[in-house]
Order: structure tokens, then C-alpha cells, then sequence
């Protein structure tokens, strides 16, 4: 039998790759590449322009750690903007809260969302509660014509700072969330990686121009088997809360969610960063 190795490029000099069992499709939309695939390792996952970007082993990681940082920090949520995440694994979590009222979630390619109800059914099978909206278009666009004050919390679950996601990595952007988001508002921005060169210019990019705009600015961190490096980071900015001073780990305790990933003691945990990343955002 053949095998066939789905193969990605960590750096011009690092490659890293899955054996597959199936190609599932291929398909080009106006924005990017997509491709499904099945694999013994790792499930069903998807990429976009020849970049991992959901699979059904570590999607939890990541879906988690978006969603219950801030929901601790501030359990009075009850609007919430999430942009991107086409695959719906972040509106799944933020539905297990009874206490939010609605999601809206802006994604700029209907047909991630359409192949994932169709073959990531574990991340795209809360779309359909009734306070979610789903808006096809620019998530820059959109923050831009949006209300001041208007969201609680906006989750950018983004792609890397090239093709579409380009514009969710610019300084009009951030100004914007800053604007449509309340008094009680926070941020969280899918923050890239500290340790490939390439990836940390970028993350030190994004920390410089948050940083300039909230008075409360931190980045966590989170292991992700599948992007590069596996070293992850989040930004958490915020008009007022500071995510530990001013959570409540215990309120959070009591909701008695399950989840594989985070819990409270991890809250705390991501906080704390390695000098080199410590060092990189203090210089950004
Ligand atoms: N839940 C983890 C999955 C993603 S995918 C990110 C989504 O952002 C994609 O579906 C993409 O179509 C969407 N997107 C990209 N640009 C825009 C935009 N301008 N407006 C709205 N949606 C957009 C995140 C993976 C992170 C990978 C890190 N290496």
C-alpha cells in the first residue's frame, strides 16, 4: 500500500508531516486553499494554504484556551464577537455558557464553515445555537462599521498574518476592537508563536501594537502539537480586568465545566513565560 504524507514547512529548514489515510478534497475559494484530510494520528484536519489550521486530536488545546481565559476573568460576559474560527470550535465552547447572551461570529470564507458542519462535525456542532450569528464577510470590515461599546469580549480566532488574515494583525484593526468593545472589554488574539524567527517577528508585531492601544495587555501560553514549534501564544488585552488579579478562579470552579485542557490552575500557569519571551515583549 502507498502511504501518503500530508507535508508542511515549519521554516525554510524544518518540515513536519502526518501520514494520511485520505485526501478528502481540495478546494480553491476567493480568499485561500483548502484542504481536508484524514489521518490516523491526528483525525480528520484541515489546512489553509498548505498550513495546519484544525484537527480533531488537539483542537481542544486550543479551543479552550481562547474561550476560558477571559470567561474567568470576567464570568459577566454576555456579548461576544469572535472572529474568524470558521471551523466553530471556539462558539462551541463559548456556548457551554449559559450566561452569554450572543455570539456573533464573522468569518471571511462561508466555505470553511460549510465543509466543516460536513466533516468536522466535533468543532462546527454548536453553530446552530440560537444565539449564534453567523456573518460572512471581513472581520476588519466589520469592526470598522460596528457601534462603539457594543461587545463584552471579542475572540480573534485568525489565521497567520498572511492572505486574509492580514488585516486582523493591523494596528486599524485593534484601534476598532478597542472602540466596538465596552468599558468591561476584553481581547483575545490568537497571538503566534515565540519560537521560529519568523513567527516571533510577527508576535512581537501584534504585542507592539496592542500594547500602545489597552492598558492591560499580557500574552499566555498553551501547548499545540501541530503548529510550529508547538509553543502557542494568546494576547489578552483588556480596558480593566487583569486576568489574574482580578479573576474569579473560584466562580469559575463552581459553573463545573468539563474541560481536557484548561483549568484554573492553567489560568495562573499560562501567565508565566520563559525569559526569551519575557525578553521579546518587553522590547516590542
Ligand atoms: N479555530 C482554529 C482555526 C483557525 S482558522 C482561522 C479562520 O480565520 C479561517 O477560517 C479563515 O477563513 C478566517 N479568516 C482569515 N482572515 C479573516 C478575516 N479577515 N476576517 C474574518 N475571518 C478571517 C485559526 C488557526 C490558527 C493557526 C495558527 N497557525
Amino acid at each position: 500500500m502507498l502511504d501518503l504524507w500530508y507535508t508542511e514547512n515549519h521554516t525554510d529548514n524544518v518540515k513536519f508531516s502526518i501520514k494520511t489515510n485520505e485526501h478528502i478534497l481540495t478546494e480553491k475559494t476567493p480568499f485561500q486553499q483548502i484542504d481536508f484530510f484524514k489521518s490516523e494520528e491526528f483525525g480528520t484536519f484541515f489546512t489553509l494554504d498548505g498550513l495546519m489550521m484544525v484537527n480533531e486530536k488537539d483542537e481542544f488545546v486550543y479551543h479552550d484556551m481562547i474561550t476560558h481565559v477571559a470567561m474567568a476573568t470576567n464570568p459577566n460576559i454576555k456579548k461576544v464577537l469572535v472572529i474568524g474560527g470558521g471551523d466553530g470550535g471556539t462558539v462551541r465552547e463559548l456556548t457551554r455558557y449559559t450566561s452569554i447572551e450572543q455570539i456573533d461570529m464573522v468569518e471571511i470564507d462561508e466555505r470553511v464553515v460549510r465543509l466543516s458542519q460536513e466533516y468536522l462535525p466535533i468543532t462546527a456542532g454548536k453553530l446552530e445555537d440560537p444565539r449564534v450569528t453567523l456573518l460572512f464577510e471581513d472581520g476588519l470590515a466589520y469592526v470598522k462599521n460596528k457601534e462603539d461599546g457594543y461587545y463584552d469580549l471579542i475572540l480573534v480566532d485568525s489565521t497567520d498574518p498572511i492572505g486574509p488574515g492580514e488585516g486582523l494583525f493591523s494596528h486599524d484593526f485593534y484601534n476598532n476592537c478597542f472602540r466596538v468593545l465596552t468599558d468591561d472589554g476584553i481581547l483575545i488574539n490568537q497571538h503566534e508563536s515565540p519560537y521560529y524567527p519568523s513567527y516571533a517577528h510577527e508576535m512581537k508585531r501584534a504585542h507592539s501594537k496592542i500594547k500602545g492601544l489597552f492598558p492591560i495587555t499580557r500574552v499566555y501560553q498553551f501547548h499545540m502539537p501541530t503548529y510550529p514549534s508547538g509553543h502557542w501564544l494568546f494576547g489578552f488585552a483588556s480596558k480593566k480586568f487583569d486576568p489574574l488579579k482580578d479573576a474569579d478562579l473560584d466562580a469559575w470552579n463552581a459553573l463545573g465545566l468539563k474541560t481536557k485542557y484548561y483549568n484554573t490552575d492553567i489560568h495562573t500557569g499560562a501567565f508565566a513565560l520563559p525569559t526569551f519571551v519575557k525578553e521579546m515583549l518587553d522590547d516590542a
